[in-house]
């Protein structure tokens, strides 16, 4: 009932009751190389993965033909690709096959194995790619795939502030789409001189990710923090009813990413593209790879075409 009266409040334009988690970290996305020719920003890496529990990784992506990601394979998380311009072609190697556009979200898990390529489409293809942790008791689950449409996502606007659910709840609003490890992810665009405050639960990590702002425009946390530029990554402390946004640019709309997600708690071990718990997992998902078992069993014989 409680976290209810919230979630009114929280939509309402006063806010005079809500309490704001502060900033703890800002990371700007560097670019570097990764696939085959292909550029990407990597605001989450290693050194946020504690931080940020249950997320992995996350990249924001621009890629041109023939430059991508051909054939590699994923165990133990899931991946999440949201494009924002063009489109990426994907293929695994059990015969899924398809095509995601702008606005459209492809929610991959990976569990006990994928092989796949992810190449774009058109001359300009950009997106977010998130890999979200699997528990222990998930990570070699069957693969499975979720995609949405820019029409199935449900969105929202409310006082100069629209948000496309992917995944969780905004506005009174709710994505279909099933979160293995529980997970909010927001797409919010706020007009000029607007703002928001959105509910996240207590104990959930929680990061926004800038895809757009004006000169000054991003500022969270609190009123007079200083603001962030576009393609920083902004990490939230825990507690606290959620987090508070402004758009203090005059002219530019403010896009961001807000994602949150329930931690999981338990050891990290990857390598690259396999993520486990222990050392000893990781041996066997090699070798699994390597000799096609346990899921990886098309390895030998599968070529994206
Ligand atoms: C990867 C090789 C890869 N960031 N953003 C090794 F090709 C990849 C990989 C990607 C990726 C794909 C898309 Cl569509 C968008 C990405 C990395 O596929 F992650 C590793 N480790
Ligand atoms: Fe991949």
């Amino acid at each position: 009932m409680r976290r209810f009266i919230r979630n009114i409040k929280s939509m309402s334009s006063s806010s005079q009751n809500f309490v704001s988690r502060s900033v703890i970290k800002k990371v700007f996305a560097k670019l570097q190389k990764e696939g085959d020719g292909a550029v990407v920003r990597r605001g989450i890496s290693r050194s946020e993965q504690k931080l940020l529990d249950p997320f992995l990784m996350l990249d924001e992506f621009s890629v041109s033909p023939p430059a991508g990601f051909p054939d590699h394979p994923h165990r133990g998380f899931e991946t999440v690709t949201y494009v924002l311009e063009g489109g990426i072609t994907h293929q695994d190697f059990k015969g899924h096959k398809g095509t995601i556009y702008a606005g459209d979200v492809q929610w991959m898990t990976a569990g006990r194995g994928i092989i796949h390529s992810e190449m774009p489409e058109e001359e300009v293809n950009k997106g977010l790619q998130l890999w979200i942790n699997l528990s222990s008791n998930e990570k070699m689950i069957e693969p499975n795939y979720q995609e949405l449409s820019n029409s199935d996502i449900p969105k929202a606007e409310e006082n100069g502030v629209q948000v496309k659910v992917i995944a969780g709840e905004s506005m009174g609003i709710q994505s279909p789409v099933y979160t293995r490890t529980p997970t909010m992810f927001l797409d919010f665009t706020l007009d000029p001189g607007s703002q928001i405050h959105q509910n996240i639960p207590e104990s959930w990590n929680a990061f926004a990710y800038v895809i757009e702002s004006g000169e000054g425009g991003a500022v969270f946390g609190s009123s007079n923090s200083s603001p962030v530029s576009a393609h920083n990554v902004v990490v939230f402390g825990t507690g606290n009813d959620g987090v508070s946004v402004w758009n203090k640019s005059s002219s530019k709309k403010l896009r961001f990413v807000l994602i949150a997600g329930e931690p999981i708690g338990e050891p990290v071990v990857q390598y690259g593209p396999f993520v486990m718990n222990t050392q000893a997992e990781i041996d066997m998902t090699i070798e699994d790879y390597h000799y096609g078992k346990n899921g990886f069993e098309m390895a030998k014989y599968w070529r994206s075409q």
